[in-house]
């Protein structure tokens, strides 16, 4: 038997030498092993995929060598979200959840549309590339509570006001709730300039803001 760091520091190091086959292994037998998922997301692979993107970020490697890295941590990730509970109660909540228009950085919604449905919120996930209407529409479809755009682009960020001041247009900004994620806004300012209800760079501060918000303004205990 592997031990848990074994397993994590296995897959961490598949991810930065490119082994998809390797780090899919070991993320199977993470759950095998009954090594808890989000441990195996938050310490195996988001870690490794920063570090990848660290070194792109300074020029030492090369986009189809992080394009790797990143289908590593996909096929990892796919396989561990679908071991995970589905929330099979009756969900208390809806979101509707997608990246922004011009942004394909979706590794980061499909954790959050995991862990959001394992605590009892319906979500909605519309992938990639979304523009305002997109979210709007949806949300007034599926009667949501919750609206979150994410954003990993400086260039992109932009968009997450431009989804709230469209909710503002058509006289609906009150009606959801406005969460903003994704390395593009790292503090709070982003989130007070544009007025959104929360932010998170991290899944588990999401929910708490998504929580918080929701006691708050919807009278929903999850
Ligand atoms: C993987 C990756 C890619 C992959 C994306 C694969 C995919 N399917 O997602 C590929 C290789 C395709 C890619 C492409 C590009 N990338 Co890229 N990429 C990354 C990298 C390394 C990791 C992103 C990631 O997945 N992180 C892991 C996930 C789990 O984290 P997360 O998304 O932040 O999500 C978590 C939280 O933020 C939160 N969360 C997320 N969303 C939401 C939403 C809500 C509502 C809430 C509450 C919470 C929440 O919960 C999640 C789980 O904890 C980052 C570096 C980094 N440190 O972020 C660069 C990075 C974001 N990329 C960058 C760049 C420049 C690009 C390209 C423009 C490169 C190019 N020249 O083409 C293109 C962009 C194309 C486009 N139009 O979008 C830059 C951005 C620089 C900037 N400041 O603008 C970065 C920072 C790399 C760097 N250091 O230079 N990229």
């Amino acid at each position: 038997m592997t031990s848990k760091e074994e397993i994590i520091n296995g897959m961490k190091d598949a991810i930065i030498t490119y082994n998809k086959a390797k780090c899919l292994e070991l993320a199977k037998q993470g759950i095998t092993e009954k090594v808890n998922s989000l441990e195996l997301i938050q310490e195996g692979l988001t870690p490794a995929i920063q570090e990848l993107g660290e070194k792109f970020g300074r020029g030492e490697i090369a986009l189809p060598y992080l394009m790797v890295g990143a289908e590593a941590m996909q096929d990892a990730l796919n396989y561990i979200l679908e071991t995970m509970p589905k929330g099979e109660y009756k969900p208390k909540a809806k979101m509707v959840l997608g990246t922004v228009k011009g942004d394909i950085h979706d590794l980061g919604i499909s954790i959050v549309e995991a862990v959001f449905q394992a605590n009892g919120i319906q979500v909605y996930n519309l992938g990639r590339d979304n523009p305002k209407e997109k979210f709007v529409e949806k949300a007034e479809l599926e009667e949501a509570d919750i609206i979150g755009t994410s954003a990993l682009l400086t260039g992109t960020m932009f968009e997450q006001k431009v989804v709230i001041e469209y909710l503002k247009k058509q006289g609906l900004r009150d009606k959801y709730i406005y969460l903003i994620g994704g390395g593009a806004c790292p503090s709070s300012e982003w989130c007070d300039e544009i007025g959104a209800d929360g932010w998170a760079t991290d899944v588990m501060l999401g929910l708490d803001a998504a929580k918080k918000s929701l006691a708050e303004k919807k009278g929903i205990e999850l």
